[in-house]
């Protein structure tokens, strides 16, 4: 394999999927000394079919608002790689999701659900929706549209969606309920991220942040330091920074910084539990902004309009928000103000300038499909769970995902350790595409 001349090829087939484009590049890189010491890797010409979906679904959901109008949005479902298991992955609302967007992040979903030791295989989906300002009422609607087409796609051991940026708890309550209906199925684990009592899991609402900090507390580890008083800045103030944020303080750490699209939240004296669970009523309203947390606690929190999390000093720096939310610029002031660690929560949340500033700078630097692993490693509990019609306790779900955690970090370090440092980025690719390619190599050309 050449990596050069994959790429020139996929950028001739794909022009302008540029999330794409760069997610494949990522693992590639990583991943081409060692592919290439296996020629039956080569003769199977497993990358050059992993690059590619195994299908996706496209479709028009037209829905109604508040005020009678009638309106239509594209949703999508691709179904990436299923060596592992069903495919598994979330659904993205977001005003920008296209093909490429959702593209890039199932090809990263193939690598991290793998990492879990999981039977999970990799997908995702979403719509262009912007869940932004609309009402309770409107929010159902669409879930309800969204699913008339999906649900015939979808289902425990075919296919199961989740949550992702803009569908939280609420949505997929929508979306399963739509489901039931239309599929005359019940408790299953056709969708996760359910909420406890009608086939959810304890612990999957933390599962993301709690086990990015279980991550994180290893890099810190490995340096002989220890989370007592760490600062750290986060971007965003969704589902995963709050369970980073609620983790972090039971470790002793300091929030110092969230952020959201209008700004930054700086919090001197760290976050406190009240304002974390406010973080919650935030992200219901819909209103998407983090001033409102400032508002609330016009003492503990100043806000910043137009400024990152990324300008707030820091030691250990996590984006938690979208792909591509910290640029290398946001790097080189990270460093100059003596940033130790960064990892990211958000899948592909860092530039390639901005990972290659921090490597430059021998700083640890993780990346999403493994610091993040730990949501989808619990929506696979959850299915677990719904297969064998039983509830696991908060305790026995937490002590499974730490475990995964803690595996997965070995992995990495197995994979990426190169003398005294430890290329993450490489250690985790490296691990995750190695049980995909050794899959599909016993399973034949199919
Ligand atoms: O990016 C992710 O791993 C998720 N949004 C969660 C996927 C899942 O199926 O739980």
């Amino acid at each position: 394999m050449k990596v050069k001349e994959i790429m020139k090829a996929l950028e001739a087939k794909h022009p302008g999927e540029k999330e794409y484009l760069q997610a494949v590049e990522e693992v590639l890189v990583s991943i081409e000394k060692v592919y290439n010491e296996h020629p039956e890797f080569e003769k199977a010409k497993i990358v050059e079919r992993l690059v590619e979906p195994d299908r996706i679904f496209t479709f028009r959901v037209t829905w109604v608002n508040d005020k009678g109008e009638v309106c239509t949005n594209l949703g999508y479902r691709v179904q990436f790689n299923a060596a592992l298991g069903a495919y598994k992955g979330g659904l993205r609302f977001h005003p920008a999701v296209n093909v490429s967007m959702l593209k890039f992040l199932g090809f990263e979903q193939i690598f991290k659900n793998s990492l879990t030791n999981l039977p999970l295989g990799g997908g995702k989906g979403g719509a262009d929706f912007d869940p932004t300002g609309k009402s309770d009422a409107e929010i159902m609607r669409f879930c309800q549209a969204f699913m008339y087409e999906l649900w015939r796609n979808i289902g425990p051991d075919q296919d199961s969606p989740a949550g992702d940026v803009g569908v939280g708890g609420r949505e997929i309550g929508y979306l399963y309920g739509a489901y039931k209906k239309l599929a005359r199925e019940h408790s299953t684990g056709a969708l996760t991220g359910k909420s406890y009592g009608w086939g959810g899991s304890l612990i999957r609402p933390e599962a993301t942040g709690f086990g990015a900090m279980y991550y994180v507390e290893r890099m810190v580890k490995e340096k002989k330091e220890t989370m007592k008083g760490k600062k750290i800045a986060l971007s965003g103030f969704g589902n995963v920074a709050w369970g980073a944020a609620t983790k972090a303080v039971e470790m002793g750490a300091k929030v110092v910084a969230i952020s959201g699209p209008d700004g930054v939240c700086e919090i001197k004296d760290g976050i406190t539990k009240e304002m974390i669970d406010y973080m919650l009523e935030m992200r219901a309203s819909n209103r998407n902004k983090v001033e409102d947390m400032a508002t609330k606690f016009p003492k503990a929190a100043k806000f910043t309009a137009g400024k990152k999390a990324w300008s707030v000093k820091c030691d250990i720096a996590m984006p938690c928000a979208f792909q591509n939310e910290l640029s290398e610029e946001d790097a080189n002031m990270l460093i100059k103000n003596g940033v130790k660690f960064v990892a990211e929560v958000s899948n592909m949340g860092c530039q390639p300038g901005a990972i290659a500033a921090f490597q430059k700078a021998k700083l640890p630097f993780a990346p999403g499909k493994a610091v993040n692993a730990g949501g989808v490693a619990t929506s696979g509990l959850e299915i677990c769970q719904n297969a064998g019609h039983i509830n696991w306790t908060a305790e026995e779900v937490d002590v499974k995902l730490h475990k995964i955690m803690n595996d997965i970090y070995d992995m990495c370090v197995e994979y990426g350790k190169k003398g005294n440092t430890i290329d993450y980025v490489k250690g985790a690719n490296i691990a995750g595409f190695m049980r995909v390619a050794k899959a599909m190599l016993a399973q034949g050309i199919i």
